[in-house]
């Protein structure tokens, strides 16, 4: 499937003080514009025409985009994101969506669902259940893409404590395969796929996507570079060094459809 748009959004002022699991210091709010920036430039690179939504100055998790909406077969889902702090990002994404014509459907109360859990390998779609995705918002949403057509396939990662969402430790990469963490190599789920393991040393680099004739990568994950390479992939590699300190990867900087 080839993309033509995405929807991003800049960090504000109180980015730095956005959701973080890891000790991994305090993001600069300068360099993280500048990576942004890159960010935006790559996905114009591979072809799509940006929407810009204004940065927020109050939801500093703003910025990780995707994790608030899913837009599949030319429908729009809105989230119930599981971190109550992030609940108010979703009325600006539906605006955005409003504005591009979608008619969004959404998660309803009490379920939750972070679109980062949510995963598209073609017709099959992975649904993570973890840490902020319940039972019922996967349940929600499997039903929704079952209406239009996909097939969903719960994987349960509430055991998998390295990885916030199911998209930390797996990617699609088009052509029958996942890119994965070596903790879900083996998993059921995949099992039908190729999977290209990365190496335990560069677990964030997993959360790479494929956009057309590219795969963004993070940098500084030299092995998982070479592997894409080998495979035919022409990696575009971008710094993350800001977003992960708030745990955030690539894939979550965008909406793209
Ligand atoms: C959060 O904890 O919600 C944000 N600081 C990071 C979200 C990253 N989202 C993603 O990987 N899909």
């Amino acid at each position: 499937m080839r993309f033509t748009r995405a929807i991003v959004r800049p960090p504000g002022a109180t980015f730095a003080h956005g959701l973080s699991r890891e000790p991994l210091g305090t993001p600069n709010l300068e360099l993280a514009l500048l990576q942004h920036q890159r960010y935006c430039d790559a996905l114009l690179e591979c072809g799509l025409a940006l929407t810009r939504m204004p940065a927020s100055d109050e939801l500093a998790d703003a910025p990780f985009v995707e994790d608030t909406a899913l837009i599949a077969r030319g429908r729009a889902i809105t989230t119930r994101p599981g971190a109550p702090s992030r609940l108010g990002e979703v009325a600006d994404v539906h605006d955005a969506l409003v504005a591009r014509g979608f008619e969004p459907d959404a998660i309803r109360e009490p379920g939750t669902l972070d679109a980062g859990d949510v995963c598209e390998a073609g017709d099959i779609v992975f649904v993570g259940v973890s840490e902020r995705t319940d039972e019922d918002g996967a349940r929600q949403l499997a039903t929704w893409l079952r209406a239009i057509g996909l097939a969903p396939r719960v994987v349960d990662v509430r055991g998998e404590r390295s990885i916030l969402h199911l998209k930390s430790g797996v990617s699609w990469l088009g052509d029958g395969r996942l890119l994965v963490i070596p903790e879900l190599a083996g998993h059921a789920a995949f099992a039908d796929f190729e999977t290209v393991v990365v190496d335990a040393s560069e677990a964030y680099a997993a959360n790479a996507v494929r956009v057309n004739d590219r795969v963004l990568l993070a940098a500084g994950h030299p092995l998982a570079e070479a592997k894409l390479r080998d495979l035919g992939y022409l990696p575009l590699v971008l710094d993350m060094s800001e977003f992960a300190k708030l745990d955030g990867g690539l894939s979550c900087l965008s909406l793209r459809f």
